[in-house]
């Protein structure tokens, strides 16, 4: 008995896993900008003004009432914190690190796909 849960608990870890797996390969591929955020959070409306303004189409997560995202945003990200940014499969961070790639003029190049950093 004992077994069997066990082995229905691996089971059940690794299609979350592989579900986990198929949404990254899905945003990164689909949408070149993800970005994590909760409907209040000004750092998260600040960050979407700078994409929007920049002409910058992205694909929203928004972790308010889904703790499963938001458990995802941390394990991906290594941070609590909304928002958190992709761009291309890079990780920016959050607002404060996307305007200062924007200060020093290298946000426009990560978003033409260069990433040499
Ligand atoms: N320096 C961060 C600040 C982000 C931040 O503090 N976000 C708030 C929401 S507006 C947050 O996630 N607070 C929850 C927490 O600190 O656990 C950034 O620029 O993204």
């Amino acid at each position: 008995m004992a077994e069997c849960q066990l082995a229905v608990g691996e089971e059940l870890r690794s299609a979350k896993d592989l579900r986990s797996s198929l949404l990254r390969l899905k945003e990164e591929t689909m949408s070149r900008i993800t970005i994590y955020t909760t409907r209040y959070c000004p750092f998260c409306i600040r960050a979407k003004m700078l994409l929007e303004h920049k002409g910058q189409p992205f694909d929203e997560i928004p972790v308010d009432a889904d703790p499963v995202r938001r458990a995802e945003m941390q394990t991906r990200s290594g941070r609590h914190t909304v928002p958190q940014i992709w761009i291309s499969g890079h990780h920016v961070g959050g607002c404060d690190e996307l305007f200062a790639l924007e200060m020093s003029g290298r946000l426009d190049a990560l978003l033409k796909g260069d990433n040499h950093e």
